[in-house]
C-alpha cells in the first residue's frame, strides 16, 4: 500500500490548536472560534445579512445566520489556501465529475473546523438547539448515488491531506428528486434545493467562459501558412463559476468546489432584441439556461439525450478553460499544462475533455498535434465505475456531430493515429481494431466514451481490486493487452469525518475516550480497538452506543415511515439505489420465507429482526419501481400481522439521502451487501456500515472482498456464487426454473407473492417481478437464494451470542482503516497524480 502524504508541520498553523491564531481571532466577530464570538456573529448575521429581529427569527433564519458565521470562519483559510498554491506554484488536482453528492455542509464544516461545541453553546445561549438548526439545511443532492458521493468524500480527504485540489462540476438547479412513498409506490418530487438560497456558495460573475454548441467548422490557412480550423457555432452559452469552500479537518487548507451554471450570452440576447425579435431573445435565454437545469436521475446513461451531452461538454469546457486561465495568470507557458494540473475523469461523463483539451491546445493555442497529444495524455486519468455493458456511455454519431462538430473531427484524428498503433502492435487483427475503435460500428455508429477516456489517459483505474481485475479481463481487455502499465487499482474509501464523527457522535466520544483523537486523521489507529474487543466493560459501552443509535433511527422511522421498531431487535439494513443487480428482491424473498415459517410454525423461535430498506429508483426503471412497491406491500402485511409482528417488521425509509444516512449507518447491526458477484464495482455503503460497527452479510463482490479480508473471514457472513461461477453458469445456460423446481420453500414463497397475498388480492402487480425471476433472472437471485437463507440462519445464531456479536462489531470498526478516503486519496496522489501536500499558514 502506498504511503499517505503526511500533513506537514500542522501544529504551527493549525486551525484550533495554534495559540497565536486563537489569540488573534478569539473575539473577532468574523473569525473568532470561541462561543461568545460565534454567538455575536449569529446575532449580527440575523440582523445585517438576513434582516430579522431575533424575536421574529425562525429556525431556518438561525440556520442561515449560523451558516454565514461558519462560512466567515472558512474564508480567511480559503483565501490563504489559494494564495499558498499560487505562491508555491503547486500542481493541482482537478477532479472532474458530473456529480457531487455533498450532503449538508453545516455539520461537516463544524466538525472540520473543530467548532461543534462552540456552536452548540452559542446557539443554546440564544435559545436554539444545534441539531434542530442543522436539520433545516436543504442538502445539495447533486448526484445519483455512490459515484457522486465518492467525489464528495474525495474532496474532504484532499483538503484534509492538504492537497491542492479543485472539484469541477455542474450547479444543477434541481438535484436528485425527493422520493415520496404513496400507497407503496415511489413518487418523484422536484428537488428545489436553492429555494431558500444557499449560504455556502459564492458566485464569481467575473469567472465565466463561453461555450460553443452546434454549427459547423471551417478549415483555413493562417498568416504563416498553417492549416487551422475555426468552429462556427450555432449557439453560445455562458458558464459562470459558483464556488463552495471545502474545509479540511484540523488544517487550514480550504479547497474549492467550482460548479458551473449556464446562462444566456447577453450580447446574443441583445442582438435578437435589437432586431425586434423579443420572443426569440427570451427563448434563447431559456434554452441556454436549460443546460444546467436538472440532474439526470438515472445511474445509467441516457440513450441519445442531446441535453445530457451538452451538460457534459459545458462543464468540461468551462473547467479546462478555467485551468488555462489559471495557467496564464501564473505566467506559466501552456506547454507546462500537465506539470501544473492532474485532471481526473470521474467515469466517462467528463471524457469529452480529452477531445476538448486537444481543441483548446491545437485550435485556440496553436500547438502542433503531437505536442498537444503528449500534454493531454499526461494530464488525464480515468476512473471506471462500472462493468455493466448497458451502463457504458456511447453517443450516436449523428447527434454528436450536430452538437460538437469540431470534436468529432478531433476524435476521428485521434482514432486514426490510435488504430495505426493498434495495427502496428497487432498486425492482421482487424477484429481487434474494430473492437478497440473509438467509433462503434455495430448497427448505428456510436462514439465510445470509455475508449476515448482510456486512449487519452496515462492511468486507468477500477474502484476495488476485483473490479480492476475484471476490467482488465472484460470491457477494457484489449486496452490492457496493449498498455498493461496504464492499469491500476484504487479501492474506494469514505470519509470518517462525515460518516463517523458527524454521523455517530456517541461512537466518536467512545473512540476519543479510548484512543485519543488522532484516529480521525489516521484511521489506522482504530486497530488499537482490537485490544478492547476482549474487554467486557468496553463491550457494554459499545452496545450502549449502538442501542442509542438504534433508538434514534427508530424515532426517525416512526415519524417518516410510520413503523414502530424496537431497538433491542436486530437491525438488518439495506440502503442503496434500487437496482436488479443489487438484489433488494433477494432480501424480500428472505423476509417472505421467514414470514411463512412463522405462520406455519407459530412456536418457532427466531431472534426478532427489523428489516430496514431505503433507496431511490430511476424514474423510468420499471422493475426497480415494482421492487419498491413489493417491499412496501410486504411491509404492510407483515407489520399488521399480530402472528408475526412481535418477531419481525419491515420498514422502507423514504427519500434515502446523505442527511438520513447519518442516522442509518450508525444504527445497523447487519449490513446487506448482496449484489450478484461481479456486478457491483465497489460499493461504498458497505464501508460506511463497517466503520460504524455493523457486520456484513455479503457476496464476494466489489470491495466486499477486501472488507472480508481486512475484518477476517470469521467476522463476515459470506454466501453466494463467485464472479467466476456466475459467468460459468451464464455461459452454460442458466435455468432459474430448475432452482424453483428443486426448492419447495422457494416455490411457495414465489407463489405467495404471485397470489396477491401481499397486494390485497391483486395478483397482477408483482407478476413482472416474479416472471422476470422465474423466466430469465439475469442477476441469479434464485441461484443464490438457498445459500442466502442458510447464511441468514448463521446470522441468527451469531446474534444470540451478544458478547461475541459485540466483539465482532468492535473488530469491524477496528479494521476499517483501509476504507478511509484518506488512504485512497493518498494512493491517487502518489501513484496517479504526482501531487504533493502544501501547508497553508494563516
Ligand atoms: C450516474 C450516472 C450515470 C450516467 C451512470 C452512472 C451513475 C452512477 O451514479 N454510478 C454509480 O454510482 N456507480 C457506483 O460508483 C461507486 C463509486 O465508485 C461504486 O462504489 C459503485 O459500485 C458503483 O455502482
Amino acid at each position: 500500500m502506498s504511503k499517505i502524504p503526511q500533513k506537514q508541520s500542522k501544529s504551527a498553523a493549525s486551525v484550533v490548536t495554534s495559540a497565536a491564531a486563537a489569540s488573534l481571532t478569539d473575539t473577532d466577530v468574523r473569525t473568532g472560534m470561541q462561543p461568545a464570538a460565534l454567538r455575536q456573529a449569529v446575532k449580527d448575521h440575523l440582523r445585517y445579512s438576513i434582516g430579522r429581529l431575533p424575536a421574529m427569527a425562525s429556525a431556518h433564519d438561525y440556520y442561515f445566520a449560523l451558516a454565514l458565521a461558519v462560512r466567515d470562519r472558512m474564508l480567511q483559510r480559503w483565501l490563504s489556501t489559494t494564495q499558498t498554491y499560487f505562491d508555491l506554484s503547486r500542481k493541482v488536482v482537478c477532479y472532474l465529475s458530473a456529480e457531487f453528492l455533498m450532503g449538508p455542509h453545516l455539520g461537516n464544516n463544524l466538525v472540520n473546523l473543530g467548532l461543534e461545541q462552540a456552536a452548540r453553546k452559542a446557539l443554546a445561549e440564544l435559545g436554539g438547539d444545534l441539531d434542530t438548526i442543522m436539520a433545516c439545511e436543504e442538502e445539495p443532492g447533486l448526484g445519483n448515488g455512490g459515484l457522486g458521493r465518492l467525489a464528495a468524500c474525495y474532496l474532504d480527504s484532499l483538503a484534509t491531506l492538504q492537497c491542492p485540489a479543485i472539484g469541477y462540476g455542474i450547479r444543477y438547479e434541481f438535484g436528485i428528486f425527493d422520493q415520496e412513498i404513496q400507497d407503496g409506490w415511489q413518487a418523484e418530487v422536484t428537488d428545489k434545493w436553492l429555494r431558500h438560497g444557499n449560504p455556502w456558495e459564492i458566485v464569481k460573475p467575473e469567472i465565466a467562459y463561453y461555450i460553443n454548441l452546434g454549427g459547423h467548422t471551417e478549415h483555413y490557412r493562417d498568416e504563416t501558412g498553417n492549416d487551422r480550423v475555426r468552429w462556427v457555432p450555432q449557439r453560445v452559452v455562458k458558464g459562470t463559476a459558483y464556488d463552495t469552500p471545502i474545509q479540511g479537518y484540523d488544517v487550514n487548507t480550504c479547497n474549492t468546489l467550482r460548479l458551473w451554471s449556464a446562462e444566456a450570452v447577453e450580447s446574443f440576447d441583445f442582438q435578437a432584441f435589437n432586431t425586434g425579435d423579443y420572443y426569440q431573445a427570451v427563448e434563447d435565454k431559456m434554452i441556454s439556461e436549460t443546460v444546467t437545469k436538472v440532474l439526470y436521475p438515472n445511474d445509467e446513461p441516457e440513450i441519445g439525450k442531446q441535453l445530457r451531452l451538452s451538460q457534459q461538454y459545458f462543464f468540461v469546457s468551462c473547467s479546462l478553460q478555467d485551468m488555462l486561465h489559471l495557467l496564464d495568470l501564473a505566467g506559466v507557458p501552456v506547454e507546462n499544462f500537465a506539470q501544473r494540473f492532474a485532471v481526473q475523469l470521474n467515469d466517462t461523463h467528463p471524457s469529452i475533455g480529452v477531445a476538448e483539451l486537444m481543441r483548446l491546445l491545437v485550435d485556440e493555442r496553436g500547438l502542433d498535434w503531437d505536442a498537444a497529444w503528449a500534454i493531454t495524455m499526461q494530464t488525464f486519468g480515468y476512473t471506471n465505475h462500472t462493468l455493466l455493458p448497458e451502463a457504458l456511455e456511447t453517443w450516436p454519431l449523428p447527434m454528436f456531430a450536430e452538437l460538437l462538430p469540431r470534436h468529432l473531427e478531433i476524435i476521428y484524428a485521434i482514432n486514426q493515429r490510435f488504430l495505426a498503433e493498434v495495427r502496428a502492435r497487432f498486425p492482421n487483427d482487424e477484429a481487434r481494431v474494430a473492437r478497440m475503435s473509438l467509433i462503434g460500428e455495430e448497427g448505428d455508429k456510436r462514439i465510445r466514451m470509455a475508449h476515448l477516456a482510456t486512449v487519452g489517459s496515462h492511468a486507468i483505474n477500477g474502484v476495488a481490486a476485483l473490479h480492476s481485475d475484471l476490467l482488465k479481463a472484460s470491457v477494457l481487455k484489449d486496452f490492457y493487452e496493449m498498455w498493461p502499465e496504464r492499469f491500476i487499482n484504487k479501492t474506494n474509501g469514505v470519509t470518517p469525518r462525515r460518516f463517523l464523527a458527524l454521523a455517530n457522535p456517541g461512537l466518536r466520544g467512545l473512540l476519543n475516550d479510548t484512543l485519543g483523537e488522532q484516529w480521525l486523521e489516521d484511521p489506522g489507529q482504530l486497530r488499537q480497538l482490537e485490544a478492547e474487543a476482549g474487554n467486557a466493560a468496553f463491550r457494554s459501552k459499545w452496545r450502549a452506543v449502538k442501542e442509542a443509535n438504534k433508538q434514534r433511527l427508530a424515532d426517525y422511522i416512526r415519524t417518516h415511515a410510520k413503523v414502530e421498531l424496537d431497538p433491542n431487535w436486530l437491525f438488518d439494513i439495506l440502503v442503496k439505489r434500487i437496482h436488479e443487480y443489487k438484489r433488494q428482491h433477494l432480501s424480500v424473498l428472505h423476509i417472505v420465507t421467514l414470514y411463512r415459517r412463522l405462520k406455519e410454525n407459530p412456536e418457532l423461535t427466531i431472534p426478532p429482526r427489523a428489516f430496514i430498506f431505503g433507496g431511490k429508483a430511476a424514474p423510468g426503471y420499471f422493475m426497480a419501481k415494482r421492487i419498491i412497491k413489493l417491499i412496501n406491500a410486504v411491509a404492510e402485511t407483515v407489520n399488521a400481522d399480530p402472528a408475526v409482528n412481535t418477531r419481525m417488521k419491515v420498514a422502507f425509509v423514504p427519500n434515502f439521502n446523505v442527511q438520513n444516512a447519518h442516522l442509518i449507518y450508525p444504527a445497523a447491526d447487519l449490513s446487506e451487501q448482496i449484489s450478484t458477484a461481479g456486478r457491483e464495482a465497489s460499493g461504498t455503503g458497505n464501508m460506511k456500515f463497517m466503520l460504524n460497527g455493523a457486520l456484513t452479510i455479503g457476496t464476494l463482490d466489489g470491495a466486499n472482498v477486501e472488507i472480508r479480508e481486512e475484518v477476517g473471514t470469521e467476522n463476515f457472513f459470506l454466501f453466494g456464487l463467485t464472479a467466476r461461477e456466475v459467468e460459468r453458469i451464464k455461459r452454460e445456460g442458466y435455468r432459474p426454473g430448475d432452482y424453483v423446481a428443486g426448492n419447495t420453500e422457494l416455490r411457495t414463497v414465489l407463489e405467495l407473492i404471485s397470489s396477491g397475498y401481499f397486494s390485497r388480492g391483486d395478483s397482477e402487480v408483482f407478476r413482472p417481478v416474479i416472471d422476470n425471476l422465474t423466466q430469465s433472472d439475469p442477476f441469479l437471485v434464485l441461484a443464490d437464494y438457498a445459500a442466502y437463507i442458510t447464511c441468514q440462519e448463521q446470522v441468527n445464531t451469531a446474534w444470540q451470542d451478544k458478547e461475541n456479536w459485540t466483539r465482532m462489531s468492535i473488530l469491524n470498526t477496528a479494521r476499517s482503516g483501509k476504507f478511509s478516503s484518506d488512504r485512497a486519496i493518498g494512493e491517487y496522489c502518489d501513484e496517479i497524480w504526482n501531487v504533493h501536500p502544501a501547508t497553508v499558514k494563516l
